[in-house]
């Protein structure tokens, strides 16, 4: 059933050959826009209305149109303010009313007033009739009256030009019946039921034709993170590059694994609890290949393969000890001790993206924990110049061709070298990463044949992620206060190949 506006609405249709919806508005008492959103509803029921939109002009009062009908024009106001049997000082009479100064102006030019300018202490105004007639007052309750064409062209004008009346445009709409017109309608139906078929009901339903154009309703769905959408780049270009991902879901690593097995000795600053989050439980990790684990305690208390090592007590209790990897070449690790007890070598290239965490001052570009991008390439023969190679070859594909090098120093590579890149924006040389070939005392207690050298390079996902979408704090990009709007907002990713 149409509700009750809209019954009332089809009786006046029904009453009148055709009616305007301003009309109705003005019959029932109602808004207009009221008036126009029960047509509507009324139209989607069916051809039970016809509806032709006009657009009226009329004029209304402003609100200073609506004053004068209240108090009277400025000019009337001042002109009673001014004593009928003496003067008031100018200075005096510009204080009656907050337009005495525009209604001054127009009384006196009106002839209403005069001013003596002779008078001791200031220019005093006295009445120059003995009274007058408001004629702005009179035509603005003409045009309140809507009888605006009883007023003289000329004199429309200056009240447009004083502000006094706006014309306003008011689309409407003339109503008719329509063929199916009936005083009581009943709602199209949407949705057919389980019940109505069963009941047979629907036979007695009108049903709302079908919109074969509608949009569907955009499905509420999740968004990628833009350090997901950039890691899935970085992805795409290791791949590419015929690269294989590594398998890094273990946040929680060994000692042994994140730093004995890349020669990283125990008192290494890195080590301390300062620079690392230690697990406390379970503390300590139990299972290891203890073959290897014995190769890698010789060669950091005792050398070999040509070291001298880092001659000091290794500790396996420190091995033993659970962390928060600080670094994805703990994964790198594994894989190439994992490559070298096959049957026979062959040459790899891999590759992983995760997080890894750090016990680090917290700063405005770093947090706890960062995601480390790494490659690795394993073969014979390999040297720096492949290492500068393929890193050309991999941050080409970034769109960065202009790289630097500078030596570095990494405790499991050597010659280690940090990479630069000259950033157009910033017009300076900025650091995007660090790499180095791993050392033979990583290598060798692995069991990776004589010769075969491993070179390998890491850098951050979120320091490219920030350039990309020119995020300043790290905290606007990961954490409890990320703006979720950004998160859905934000562009895909394009970084250039
Ligand atoms: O990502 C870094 N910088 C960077 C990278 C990309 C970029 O934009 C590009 C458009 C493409 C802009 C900047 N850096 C490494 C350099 C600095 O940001 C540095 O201040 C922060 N570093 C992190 C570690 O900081 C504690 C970035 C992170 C980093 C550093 C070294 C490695 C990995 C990540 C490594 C390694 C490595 C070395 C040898 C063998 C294996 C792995």
């Amino acid at each position: 059933m149409a509700d009750a506006l809209g019954v009332e609405i089809l009786k006046l249709v029904n009453e009148n050959e055709a009616i305007d919806t301003v009309k109705i508005a003005s019959i029932l008492g109602k808004d207009h826009q009221q008036i126009v959103g029960a047509v509507n509803s009324l139209k989607s029921v069916g051809d039970v209305i016809q509806t032709e939109q006009l657009s009226n002009k009329h004029w209304e009062l402003t609100k200073e149109g609506k004053l004068f009908v209240e108090h009277g024009s400025h000019e009337a106001c001042v002109y009673e303010a001014v004593p009928s049997d003496g003067g008031i000082k100018q200075a005096d009479l510009m204080k009656t009313s907050p337009n005495a100064k525009i209604g001054f102006s127009k009384a006196m030019s009106a002839g209403w007033l005069i001013m003596d300018k002779t008078a001791e202490g200031g220019p005093v105004v006295k009445r120059k009739v003995s009274s007058i007639e408001d004629k702005a007052k009179s035509q603005v309750m003409l045009v309140q009256a809507g009888q605006i064409s009883n007023i003289p062209e000329k004199e429309c004008k200056e009240l447009k030009k004083r502000k006094l009346i706006v014309e306003v445009v008011v689309k409407s709409f003339k109503l008719t019946k329509g063929s199916d017109f009936s005083l009581s309608v009943s709602k199209l139906e949407t949705d057919l039921t389980p019940e109505m078929i069963s009941s047979g009901s629907w036979k007695e339903k009108n049903f709302k034709a079908y919109n074969f154009n509608a949009m569907g309703v955009m499905p509420v769905s999740g968004h990628l993170h833009p350090l997901m959408k950039v890691r899935a780049e970085f992805r795409q270009i290791f791949l590419e590059m015929g690269f294989t991902e590594m398998p890094t879901n273990n946040y929680v690593e060994s000692s042994f694994w994140n730093f004995d097995a890349l020669f990283q000795p125990q008192q290494h600053p890195a080590r301390d609890a300062h620079d690392t989050f230690f697990i406390q439980d379970p503390m300590y990790a139990t299972e290891f290949p203890m073959e290897y684990l014995e190769r890698v305690k010789k060669v950091h208390s005792e050398g070999g393969f040509g070291s001298q090592g880092h001659k000091y007590d290794w500790s396996i209790e420190e091995a033993k000890k659970n962390l928060l990897r600080t670094h994805t070449t703990a994964v790198s690790a594994r894989m190439l001790y994992k490559l070298a007890q096959l049957e026979e070598f062959h040459p790899v290239k891999y590759f992983s993206i995760d997080r890894v965490f750090r016990n680090e001052t917290l700063d405005a570009t770093h947090l706890a924990e960062f995601h480390q991008i790494e490659g690795v390439v394993a073969d014979y023969n390999l040297a720096l110049a492949d290492l500068i190679g393929v890193l050309h070859a991999f941050f080409k594909k970034l769109g960065i061709e202009k790289l630097r090098f500078k030596p570095a120093f990494n405790p499991y590579t050597e010659p280690s070298m940090e990479i630069f890149s000259y950033h157009e924006g910033l017009k300076k040389w900025v650091e995007v990463g660090n790499s180095g070939v791993f050392r033979p005392e990583m290598l060798l207690p692995m069991g990776l044949p004589e010769g075969v050298s491993v070179i390998a390079w890491g850098l951050s996902l979120e320091r490219p992620t920030m350039i990309k979408y020119g995020i300043d704090n790290i905290r606007e990009l990961v954490g409890h206060k990320v703006n979720l709007q950004m998160v859905q907002e934000n562009g895909i990713c394009r970084l250039d190949k």
